[in-house]
């Protein structure tokens, strides 16, 4: 049987980093784990191959070349993947399909011929059997979550790590909290679902192996939702694994928690780690009390993002405009908190109420959701009937977005981070790409670009006072004018926001000076 694992396009969004990636010669920054995985569960004797159309092309011979298709993915991949099934169906192709997008919403894909949904590790098998018998059935969901300890090493011979800007390992899936807007207790469980230490201490050996030094994401919902787990097993475990390794710099996503235990910082920055996204929310008391992110209160949110970049931490953060609670000063005050916190990166997006969280029952039953959710929670657009009024959320959204990526405000972060940040130990290794790198930033950051002041600021700054963070210094600036892209597109120049009564262009803006 010849297997076509198909993984469709990304548009451009605050996560696709794809003006970014430009300047390192790569071409996506995530590669396709969940078909990886999928294809590792498939029959050893079938011949898998895989298109990431985010990276290559897919070709008539590869359609010919086939037997069956898979395809995966999330709902902000759903143009690129109904495209994908059209061509697949016309040539003659079964369709089998799975991941987020498809459990998110299985009534939407009727043309799909297998709905295999929820956690492959439940549900192939019994498609498998089915297939195999000549009866296979429409749709397959599971009872129950998986045992990730049974899940297998992703298969990752099949793909070109070249083209990627970071490769992925997952530990554990599952979260400990209950935030009200949040489905990944609904989707994954509650309580944490973890690989053993021998089982990533595995995948890891099999990207260094294969030559990676890179980044590598831990893509978990919450890295720290078993700490004693993490303390007495993986982190020892991940120390001792890079003890007579180079590079392979991890990041993850973390509760902030993590910055209440100085030990387990310390711990996870020798084991390799030097970046966590954290969910901050609101620097608003009443906002984090009204969606239940009760790990967020009654704490001094900025020390604490200052305590993990001084452990060897950069923080990336997620943050949310749009609660009940939430006042017409609710735009200044996240304004000021993410300038004073150095959180370079950071994620701003209207509150949305994605099916299966308890704030779409309440909303629901308050009669005040409008269609569903984009897929993309940085785009200005809501599926929610806010209390302060759409129209003034997304002008407050967007004087935000104005003011935190405008280049001045946005490269006076990087140095208030850069000042608080011990820069960790382990670090990825410069070849001849990333030298070039620097020559493609500097001349467009650096001569085209109208941040060219600052740039240059900020370079001399670096390497007078942190002079070992250059390296850092620049990539923040390359990220920087991935998001200024982004929020133009869809915030200066006017772009398509969903409201109560319709669609409507956002009003066309320009960066302050
Ligand atoms: C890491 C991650 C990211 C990363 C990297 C994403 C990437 N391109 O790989 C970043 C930070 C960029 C990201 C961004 C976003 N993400 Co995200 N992310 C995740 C996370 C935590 C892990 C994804 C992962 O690699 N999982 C590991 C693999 C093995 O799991 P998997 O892909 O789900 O595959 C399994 C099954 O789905 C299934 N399967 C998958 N494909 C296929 C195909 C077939 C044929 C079959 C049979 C089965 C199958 O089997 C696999 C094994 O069990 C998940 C939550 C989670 N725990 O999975 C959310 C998740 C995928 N993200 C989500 C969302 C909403 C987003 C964002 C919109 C914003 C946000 N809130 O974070 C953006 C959108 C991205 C963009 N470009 O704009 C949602 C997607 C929901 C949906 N219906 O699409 C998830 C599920 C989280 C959630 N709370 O619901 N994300
Ligand atoms: S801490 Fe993060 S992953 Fe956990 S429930 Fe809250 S938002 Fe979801």
């Amino acid at each position: 049987m010849n297997v076509l694992l198909i993984y469709p396009a990304f548009p451009d969004t605050f996560w696709s980093f794809n003006y970014a990636l430009k300047f390192i010669r790569k071409k996506a920054a995530y590669p396709p784990l969940g078909l990886l995985t999928v294809a590792a569960l498939l029959p050893k004797t079938w011949q898998c191959r895989i298109v990431d159309v985010n990276v290559t092309n897919l070709s008539d011979g590869d359609l010919q070349w086939a037997d069956i298709a898979f395809i995966g993915g999330m709902t902000i991949q759903s143009a690129s993947a109904r495209k994908i099934i059209t061509r697949c169906k016309d040539a003659q192709l079964k369709v089998v399909a799975g991941g987020p997008l498809f459990t998110a919403d299985p009534d939407a894909f009727g043309e799909v011929d297998h709905l295999v949904l929820d956690e492959a590790e439940q549900t192939l098998l019994p498609f498998l059997k089915d297939l195999k018998r000549g009866c296979p059935q429409k749709i397959y969901r599971a009872l129950q979550h998986c045992d990730l300890r049974q899940t297998p090493v992703p298969a990752w011979d099949l793909l070109d790590f070249k083209k990627y800007a970071s490769l992925s390992i997952q530990f554990s899936r599952g979260c400990p909290f209950n935030c009200e807007f949040c489905n990944v207790t609904v989707l994954f469980g509650h309580k944490p679902r973890l690989k053993s230490p021998d089982q990533v201490i595995r995948e890891l050996d099999c990207l260094y192996n294969a030559g990676w030094r890179g980044n590598i994401f831990f893509v978990d919902d919450n890295f720290i939702g078993n700490k004693k787990y993490l303390k007495h097993l993986l982190l020892p475990a991940l120390v001792e694994w890079r003890r007579d390794k180079k590079g392979c710099v991890f990041y993850t996503e973390a509760s902030i928690n993590l910055a209440d235990d100085p030990e387990l910082m310390d711990m996870m920055v020798k084991a390799g780690f030097d970046c966590v996204f954290i969910g901050i929310e609101s620097p608003d008391e009443e906002s984090l009390a009204e969606c239940r992110k009760n790990q967020n209160r009654n704490r001094d949110l900025l020390q604490n993002v200052r305590n993990l970049q001084r452990a060897g931490l950069e923080v990336m953060g997620g943050f949310i405009v749009g609660f009940d609670s939430d006042k017409p000063s609710i735009f200044q005050h996240q304004i000021d908190f993410i300038q004073k916190s150095g959180i370079v990166t950071a994620m701003v997006g209207l509150l949305q109420a994605p099916p299966g969280t308890k704030l779409f029952d309440r909303l629901k039953s308050e009669n005040r959701l409008v269609g569903t959710t984009s897929g993309d929670n940085v785009d200005g657009t809501t599926n929610i009937v806010p209390k302060m009024g759409l129209e003034r959320l997304q002008d407050g959204y967007r004087s935000i977005m104005r003011h935190i990526y405008a280049p001045r405000h946005y490269y006076r972060r990087i140095r208030t981070f850069l000042k608080e940040w011990r820069t960790p130990a382990v670090r990825i290794p410069m070849d001849f790409q990333r030298f070039l790198a620097l020559f493609r930033v500097s001349y467009r950051l650096g001569i085209r670009e109208k941040e060219r002041f600052q740039y240059w600021h900020l370079m001399a700054w670096t390497l007078t006072r942190r002079p070992r963070q250059l390296s850092r210094a620049i990539l923040l600036a390359i990220y920087g004018y991935h998001y200024r892209q982004i929020c133009e597109l869809y915030l200066l120049k006017g772009s398509r926001i969903k409201t109560e009564t319709g669609d409507r262009f956002s009003q066309k803006g320009t960066w302050p000076t």
